[in-house]
């Protein structure tokens, strides 16, 4: 985690004052919740991801530009782009691309440890910011938050576990997401969602992320209760991902 603070700090040739004055800093987001309540909408989070640790390269032929387009015309509720360099093969550049091709929530995916990669986040054009319970201390998600809450964005909490869930059931998190997959040994496993889903308050987008291969298991973790689903692998590794979509949204 220091480490990741180091190289956050190393690469932040622009100060925070400089973030601030960004063009795309004043701007008014999106909301998460609207889009996924709107008449009509899945409550699809397509996931453009290029590689992963567990996977490896996915995808390294596609552009950010096509897919993301791609996935916002099949009619998914939000776009998610990793920004991570070392384990995922993304940038921020592929988060403005995406900013200026959607209409729609864009939500930034990477290990926020340090304010500073928030400020960021709102001025490359994300709408929605992820915090991982597993990362922070349940004072940092709090903080996080309440910091990205000031700046307008929408807030996802990432939690694997019923304690992470109950440490952090804070008011400015919009939306809880239940990762299906362990981040430690990258197993997935769907029953995590199952087993948290009743034990998050209603007042919270429920999203299940993660390991979703099928457009029955949709089906089957809406009528459990969640709203929004957190997909990347099953589309990206065909040659065409929107095209995948299309099974989907039907
Ligand atoms: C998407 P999948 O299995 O559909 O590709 O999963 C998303 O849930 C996953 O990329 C993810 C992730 C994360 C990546 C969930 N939480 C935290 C990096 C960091």
């Amino acid at each position: 985690k220091r480490k990741k603070i180091e190289v956050a700090e190393a690469k932040a040739k622009v100060t925070t004052e400089e973030l601030q004055a960004y063009p795309l800093y004043s701007r008014t987001c999106y909301s998460l919740k609207e889009s996924i309540q709107e008449h009509g909408t899945n409550g699809i989070i397509a996931e453009f991801k290029r590689a992963s640790p567990s996977k490896g390269l996915i995808n390294g032929n596609v552009g950010v530009e096509e897919v993301v387009l791609g996935y916002q015309q099949a009619g998914v509720s939000a776009v998610s782009v990793l920004t991570d360099a070392d384990f995922f093969h993304g940038s921020l550049n592929d988060l403005l691309v995406a900013r200026q091709t959607l209409s729609i929530p864009l939500l930034r995916k990477e290990f926020v440890v340090d304010a500073y990669q928030i400020t960021e986040a709102k001025a490359y054009g994300a709408d929605i910011i992820l915090l991982i319970a597993a990362c922070l201390s349940p004072q940092e998600v709090q903080d996080f938050a309440a910091y990205a809450k000031s700046l307008g964005l929408n807030v996802l909490l990432e939690v694997h576990n019923l304690e992470e869930l109950q440490q952090n059931l804070i008011d400015s998190v919009d939306a809880i997401g239940v990762n299906n997959r362990n981040l430690k040994d990258f197993s997935v496993d769907l029953q995590h969602s199952y087993d948290l889903v009743d034990k998050i308050p209603d007042n919270y987008i429920k999203v299940s992320e993660s390991g979703i291969s099928d457009p029955k298991t949709i089906t089957a973790l809406k009528s459990a209760g969640f709203n929004g689903f957190l997909i990347g692998e099953n589309f990206m590794k065909t040659t065409n991902p929107p095209a995948a979509i299309e099974e989907f949204v039907a």
